[in-house]
């Protein structure tokens, strides 16, 4: 079998990237390791940055985003029943949108089956071989049977845990991490939001998010010890613990229901560079990662394929290299300021188990100035709605 451009992972960064290249006439396979129904089961990221959302439109995909998704021009902080509003259209004119990742991810398979490109689910052993070389290939096993993928380049598109980073020889891979000492235990519930806009909380029981997919689902978080399990949260302990740290108002009118999905992700930052190595691209969660509270790890994803799929098309139509040459140093200058603002944002929202009396006060101090300095909301603003490209 051969293809232009292999990709491995068929989550958003893979199909993604593989909408455009086929927009722009290149061939691609992906090949994702489960089945289409698992990779749509997957509840994660809910906010989309302009910038993302026009790339999903550049791509063809958004006519449903466009339809059902909510435009947000502001976001709450909140912190001892202080609530304020972070308004970005004022500060930066500009807005993001909330549109769930598995309804993002849905609109790109359904792209994907119109575009007639070949998708191979639950495949395994995939191993990317002489990606140093002139003529790359992939080796996987579906349905049993070994299969060999020739390619001119390969996208790694296959997530924090895929095998596309680990390709990399260790003398020129450089990792750099931070685990934080909490996760997120995520609920989601068929109950109206309890705000019309997301509300981030600083409360002295942990971190706690009012977030949404639409008009009757709700999507929260709270902020749990590593050691917690998703067996140790009862529905009604879950809603007893996030009343008690969004502010009173929102936790009054709050409706609560059955939970329709619950799972805890630990938080961490992580950079992997460069983010090519040979023939051989890193993209999405394959090369970075940031803890969810800054909303950038899906948003990060598109600028990564923002970056490759201009660089292929570069190649392609014009036989130009710069792109591909240049791919590594403008994804990572993005990523890393992505990953300071999650950095930011998680260090000011959350308890830390070795947290001093100073330190909850310069939280404080920080969210205080928030609140104040028209200044200060603009860079929040100007960070979460998204750097520019
Ligand atoms: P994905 O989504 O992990 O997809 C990678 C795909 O590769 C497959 N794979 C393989 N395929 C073939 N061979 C192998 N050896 C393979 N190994 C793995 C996997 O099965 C999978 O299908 O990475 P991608 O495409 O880079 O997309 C990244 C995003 O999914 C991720 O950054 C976001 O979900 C992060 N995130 C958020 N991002 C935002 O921008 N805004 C948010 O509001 C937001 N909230 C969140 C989040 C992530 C969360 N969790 C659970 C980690 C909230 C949560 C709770
Ligand atoms: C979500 O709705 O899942 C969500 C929203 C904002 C975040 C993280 C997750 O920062």
């Amino acid at each position: 079998m051969r293809t232009q451009v292999a990709i491995i992972g068929g989550g958003p960064a893979g199909l993604l990237l593989g909408q455009l290249l086929h927009k722009a006439g290149v061939e691609t396979v992906i090949l994702e390791k489960h089945s289409r129904k698992h990779v749509l089961a997957r509840i994660r990221a809910g906010v989309l940055e302009q910038g993302s959302v026009d790339l999903l439109r550049e791509a063809g995909v958004a006519a449903r985003l466009d339809r059902e998704g909510f435009t947000h021009s502001g976001v709450y902080l909140a912190c001892k029943n202080n609530s304020f509003r972070i308004d970005f259209k004022e500060t930066v004119g500009k807005s993001v949108a909330v549109y769930g990742q598995t309804e993002v991810t849905h609109d790109l398979y359904d792209a994907r089956d119109g575009s007639g490109a070949q998708t191979f689910h639950e495949v395994s052993d995939v191993e990317l071989r002489d990606v140093d070389r002139e003529a790359p290939y992939v080796t996987f096993t579906h349905d049993g049977q070994g299969h060999r993928l020739d390619c001119d380049y390969i996208a790694g598109c296959d997530g924090f845990h895929g095998v596309s980073r680990k390709t990399i020889p260790g003398n020129i891979l450089t990792e750099y991490e931070k685990i934080y000492p909490f996760g997120w235990l995520g609920v989601l519930s068929e109950t109206p939001p309890a705000s019309d806009e997301l509300i981030y909380a600083n409360s002295e029981r942990g971190f706690a998010l009012a977030s949404m997919r639409n008009t009757n689902l709700s999507r929260y978080y709270i902020q749990v010890p590593l050691t917690d399990t998703v067996e140790d949260w009862s529905d009604t302990a879950f809603w007893d613990e996030l009343r008690r740290r969004l502010p009173v108002a929102t936790s009054e009118a709050m409706q609560t229901g059955p939970s329709i999905g619950k799972s805890i992700a630990p938080l961490r930052s992580f950079i992997a560079e460069p983010m090519r190595y040979g023939r051989l691209f890193l993209c999405g969660d394959a090369a970075h990662i940031v803890p969810p509270t800054g909303a950038k790890g899906l948003n990060l994803a598109a600028s990564d394929v923002h970056y490759l799929h201009q660089a292929l098309r570069l190649f392609y139509q014009d036989h130009d290299m710069t792109g591909i040459a240049t791919y590594s140093h403008r994804a990572l200058r993005r990523v890393w300021h992505s990953v300071r603002f999650s950095w930011t944002m998680t260090n000011l929202l959350h308890r830390f188990p070795d947290q001093t009396m100073f330190d909850q006060r310069i939280q404080e101090s920080e969210l205080a100035f928030l609140k104040s300095s028209k200044a200060a909301q603009t860079a929040f603003a100007e960070n979460y709605t998204g750097l520019p490209f």
